[in-house]
């Protein structure tokens, strides 16, 4: 039988192969794993706790918060807020960033998070998820931290990740040396490495958007979500949890491109750059996919706002360079624009 590997040793071992790294990037991920099973926890029961349905206050977004959102939020920041390595923390349901460590003096890193994504799948039992960023701060130690901190190309992370609350519960990060994947085993309170080198199939087979949004979309994207339907029979299936974390995640176990596109009335789509689409891309990238906005790669967008918005494509890399394609195409209409299909 071959040895089982905690998700703790597996970063232990990682650190170890960089002597030069302090323990705080160690220390801040396995303040991660124990906060999402705290999370987990919570989510698992949440039915029972009485902590479904909306708590009454509204976030930064304008939303109605979840009970659990405000849950999986407090959990976060008071974990990661303690732990020594973190100096701020955005999260997507806090207004203004949180100062850590001496108002943000001390800590190496920031960490941008969405507590809980998908929220409007909570009350009704379906998968919701955690998506985190680290970066390393700007300012020097010693120095309150700034803005700029904060609002860094998403090329400056040093790892991000998520945790997917579904059938089982699984955490998925990169350090910018591939992707890997734990599983948590409910019985021990551990997560196990259970998806080593996790990369995205060579073709994929399945698109994911809102359908809801298509007539307030461009019409290259409409033409490209047509060509997708057109093949669909042979080759493409349609998938939308409407959970972006359960959403990504499948289409990298099975192949696919998820879509939330720039909208007529909305030109930035609806996703938060910095706590949704740069960590993710991040790992798509690391796992062989890709992931671009209407101007190009998102890893490469430098966020002028915290909550900032951005449209995003994000999966296989041969169905976003076909989105592309599309993209180019209304300047050239000779361009095919649907995806090809295949035997
Ligand atoms: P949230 O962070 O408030 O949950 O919003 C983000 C979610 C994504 O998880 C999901 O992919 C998308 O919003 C669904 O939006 P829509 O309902 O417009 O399709
Ligand atoms: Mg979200």
């Amino acid at each position: 039988m071959s040895k089982t590997i905690t998700l703790g040793e597996f970063i232990m071992d990682r650190q170890a192969a960089f002597p030069f790294v302090s323990g705080q990037l160690t220390r801040l991920l396995t303040d991660i794993g124990v906060a999402s099973k705290i999370v987990n926890h919570q989510v698992n029961r949440a039915g029972l706790a009485g902590i479904l349905g909306e708590s009454g206050s509204v976030n930064i977004q304008d939303e109605a918060q979840q009970k659990l959102d405000v849950f999986a939020d407090q959990t976060f920041m008071r974990i990661l807020s303690v732990g020594g390595s973190v100096a701020g923390i955005g999260s997507e349901e806090q207004e203004d960033p949180i100062l850590c460590g001496d108002e943000g003096k001390t800590g190496k890193y920031i960490v941008l998070i969405d507590p809980l994504d998908g929220s409007s799948n909570v009350d009704v039992n379906v998968s919701i998820g955690t998506i985190f960023s680290i970066q390393r701060r700007k300012t020097p130690m010693g120095e309150p931290l700034t803005e700029q901190d904060f609002l860094q190309a998403g090329t400056h992370q040093i790892a991000s990740g998520y945790i997917l609350y579904g059938s089982s519960t699984m955490l998925v990060y990169t350090t910018g040396t591939g992707v890997n994947g734990f599983t948590l085993d409910p019985a021990v309170g551990e997560f196990f490495l259970s998806h080593p080198a996790m990369t995205f199939p060579e073709k994929g087979r399945i698109y994911s958007v809102n359908d809801a949004l298509l007539d307030k979309c461009s019409e290259p994207t409409r033409i490209f979500v047509e060509g997708c339907r057109q093949t669909r029979g042979a080759r493409f299936r349609a998938r939308y949890i409407g959970s972006l974390v359960a959403d990504f995640h499948r289409n990298l176990i099975h192949g696919g491109i998820y879509l939330y596109p720039s909208l007529i009335k909305k030109p930035n789509g609806k996703l938060r750059l910095l706590y949704e689409c740069a960590p993710l891309a991040f790992i798509a990238e690391q796992a062989g996919g890709m992931a671009l906005d209407d101007d190009g790669r998102v890893m490469d967008r430098i966020p002028t706002e915290l909550h900032q918005r951005s449209p995003y494509y994000v999966g296989n890399k041969n169905l976003v360079q076909a989105f592309m394609a599309s993209q180019l195409a209304e300047k050239n209409p000779a361009m095919n624009t649907v995806p090809q299909r295949e035997n």
